[in-house]
């Protein structure tokens, strides 16, 4: 962005002017956020994250990752965007999820990937580890849970591959190691990525559904009904086998088949799937929008998942 102009949600950032705004916050908030580390990355970066935390009483997580595709670029923005309304916002739904959850968001889940994508190639998925000739295993695909046993790639060239082993991956592997530090203290845990409008739960290795689908329906008719209200988008969904495709290894199935995350969800953000024009290029005039109605379907969710 321009140095002179302040943080906005007009333009999307590079890696470096984020980090300094999620620095600034912590500075600004002293006693509201803190600066979390996810670890490292292949390349030494920082896996940076905030937590943001109204008072010292206990209180359930919301855990959002973001930024786990390099190319998905609404997803980190609209990270941020929700970080600024926990912490502005003068709605009373937006405050009263600020001030009874816990927050922990980590806007990028795979940094070498982001910068990549500003740098060398936009449409960048993986991270950068080099493979041989190739680079990167999806982190998305690299998760300890039925590792590799469907929807992904044996191929390091592949823009699914799985990695050599379950979290070859640094940057999953030290995520994953925060994620199991505060695993009891997550009640829903949130990946954003894009696009095309899709809400999703568990499972993505088989078409099995988990012990706990009705509580999932029930979060997710609640939260897509939501998502339409502002501008009348429309999400459909499901379970990430049959709604989608086959996938194995994700964040959200490790979260919810390993970590006893009761409730795991992934956003597939704007544009539509037809909209193949823009695809992971949506226009920086949509980041609020897309990010307000997120935000009105997570204020849903949270609803949802505290009736249960
Ligand atoms: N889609 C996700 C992907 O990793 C997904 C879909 C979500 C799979 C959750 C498994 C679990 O392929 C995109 N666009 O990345
Ligand atoms: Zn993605």
């Amino acid at each position: 962005g321009r140095a002179d102009d302040q943080y906005n949600w007009e333009q999307y950032y590079e890696l470096e002017d984020t980090y300094t705004w999620m620095i600034q916050l912590a500075r600004d908030y002293p006693h509201v956020v803190t600066l979390i580390e996810g670890g490292k990355t292949y390349q030494r970066r920082s896996i940076l994250g905030v937590k943001i935390s109204k008072s010292l009483s206990e209180k359930p997580g919301i855990f959002l990752e973001a930024g786990i595709h390099a190319r998905e670029w609404i997803s980190p923005a609209a990270s941020t965007f929700i970080i600024n309304q926990l912490l502005t916002s003068e709605v009373d739904s937006i405050k009263e999820l600020a001030d009874n959850y816990n927050w922990y968001v980590f806007p990028h889940a795979n940094p070498d990937g982001y910068v990549y994508t500003h740098t060398t190639n936009r449409l960048w998925r993986k991270t950068r580890t080099p493979y041989g000739s190739c680079f990167g295993a999806d982190p998305n695909r690299n998760w300890g849970f039925h590792w590799n046993e469907a929807g992904a790639s044996d191929s390091a060239c592949s823009e699914t591959y799985a990695g050599p082993e379950a979290f070859s991956e640094i940057e999953t592997y030290s995520l994953s190691q925060y994620i199991a530090s505060i695993k009891d203290k997550i009640q829903l845990y949130i990946s954003l990525h894009s696009y095309s409008q899709y809400l999703l739960y568990p499972y993505g290795h088989t078409n099995e559904l988990p012990d706990n689908v009705k509580d999932f329906e029930q979060v997710f008719d609640a939260a897509i009904a939501a998502v339409s209200q502002r501008y009348n988008t429309r999400y459909t969904g499901g379970n990430v086998y049959d709604a989608i495709y086959p996938a194995a290894g994700s964040s959200t199935d490790w979260a919810y088949g390993t970590q006893d995350v009761r409730m795991t969800f992934c956003y597939e953000l704007r544009p539509s799937s037809n909209s193949i024009l823009t695809g992971f290029r949506l226009p920086a005039e949509q980041i609020i929008p897309a990010s307000e109605e997120l935000l009105d379907s997570i204020v849903a969710m949270a609803t949802e998942v505290k009736a249960l």
